[in-house]
């Protein structure tokens, strides 16, 4: 098989990418190496940026998320039994975020590609990017008992933190960097109305908590863990009491319980690798970065990834020119960088160290109490939060 540019990774970051250069009559193929169902099945990310927005309706994927999603012009920080609001409309000049989740993001964007009638190959193993330092790289992989052979112009490894394509990269040719939190988010979905119109990050002694939602009817709650837990110690009863317990009471008298039909715990961390291009093999997304929730970060840092890369494919094909692309991965890790500094400092602003000693407590407190005091700090948690321009 032969294409143009081919991705390896079916979610967010390659259908976006693969939506895109389809509409601008670039050949693709995409390869997985699960099924549509096992990724539909995964819960993650639920705040778009207005940016994120934007890109889902250029490439003519919104119809659904301007019909349900939710704006906010706001969320509120729950501290000492009070909550301080943060006004991100007010503070930015008028822009909101909102919230639809990722999910139906990626359900969105796979049935825009097979109405397109674009190739996907999915449950494909042991996928393979191969002779990209080259004129003419190519990907490998299994499927149905035979190797196949896909050789294409480029390559975009879209394959998460785990995927194959940044494993590819020869060690001597990538710098990391790593910060690994002590803690990890015990999430849970279930439909019932959300506590709140908006979401309540919290900060608590006993722990980060964060109420958010997916539509009116069904609800997303976070409870920060130690990594030594398991989400077999969570029933969904010790779930609402422990959310209860770290939340302002005008909230937890507010909470709505009901059966869970997801749980589970993510492990939070920082991440960057650099460069993120390697000849004709491009890294985007999770492939590339991965950043800790608390600032709504990750899927809104793989669709700037992808406004990038599309902008340089878009520019190689119909201009002839590659200014664009070798620009990639500098531009890309500006941007990178700054939501890596603001999703490291929501972390630690909010969360509870077990490891701080007493000067430490009182540094990660003060910061707090410093940003929702001052207008010019609000401001600036604000336009972090809406999304730094691409
Ligand atoms: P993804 O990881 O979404 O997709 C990668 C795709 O590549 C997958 O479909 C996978 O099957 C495939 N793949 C992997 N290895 C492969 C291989 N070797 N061969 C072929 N295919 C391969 N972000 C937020 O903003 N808020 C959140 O609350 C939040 N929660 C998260 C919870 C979890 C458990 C995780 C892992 C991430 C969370 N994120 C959150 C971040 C998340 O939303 C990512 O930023 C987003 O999924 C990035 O999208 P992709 O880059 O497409 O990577
Ligand atoms: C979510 O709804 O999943 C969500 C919202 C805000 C965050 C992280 C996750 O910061």
């Amino acid at each position: 098989m032969r294409t143009q540019v081919a991705i390896i990774g079916s979610g967010p970051s390659g259908l976006l990418l693969g939506r895109l250069l389809t509409l601008a009559g670039i050949d693709n193929v995409l390869v997985d190496r699960v099924g549509r169902d096992y990724i539909l099945g995964r819960v993650r990310a639920g705040v778009l940026e207005q940016g994120m927005v934007e890109m889902m309706r250029e490439a003519q994927a919104a119809e659904s998320l301007d019909a349900h999603g939710l704006p906010h012009d706001g969320f509120d920080i729950a501290l000492n039994g009070a909550l301080h609001h943060i006004d991100l409309a007010g503070l930015t000049g008028g822009r909101r975020v909102t919230i639809y989740g990722q999910t139906e993001v990626t359900r969105d964007l796979m049935d825009k590609r097979e109405a397109d009638g674009a190739t996907t190959i999915y449950d494909a193993a042991h996928v393979s990017p191969r002779d990209f330092g080259r004129a003419h790289p190519w990907i490998s992989y299994e499927k149905d008992g035979a190797t196949h052979r896909i050789d294409a112009d480029f390559i975009v490894g879209c394959d998460g933190f785990h995927g194959a394509s940044r494993k590819a990269v020869p060690p001597k040719s990538l710098q990391t960097f790593e910060r690994v939190y002590p803690f990890g988010w015990l999430g849970l979905l279930a439909d019932v109305p959300p506590a709140r119109h908006e979401l309540v990050y919290g900060k608590h002694a006993r722990g980060f908590s964060l109420c958010s939602m997916r539509s009116t009817t069904r609800s997303r709650y976070y409870l920060q863990v130690p990594l030594t837990d398991h989400v077999e110690n969570w029933s969904d009863a010790a779930f609402w009491d422990e959310l209860r317990r770290r939340l302002p009471a005008e909230v937890g008298d507010a909470i709505v319980t009901g059966p869970s039909f997801e749980k589970s715990i993510a492990p939070l961390r920082s991440f960057v690798a650099e460069p993120m291009r390697f000849g004709r093999l491009f890294l985007a997304g999770d492939a590339a970065h991965i950043v800790p929730p608390t600032g709504a970060k990750g899927l809104n840092l793989a669709a700037s990834d992808i406004r990038y890369l599309f902008d340089g494919f878009r520019e190689h094909y119909a201009e002839k020119s590659d200014a664009s692309l070798a620009a990639y991965s500098e531009r890309a890790l500006s941007r990178i960088w700054k939501a890596e500094r603001f999703s490291w400092w929501m972390t630690t602003m909010l969360h509870t160290f077990a490891e701080d000693d007493a000067f430490g407590r009182r540094i990660h407190d003060a910061e707090l109490a410093y940003t929702l005091s001052s207008t010019a700090a609000r401001t600036a948690l604000a336009e972090n939060y809406v999304g730094l321009p691409y």
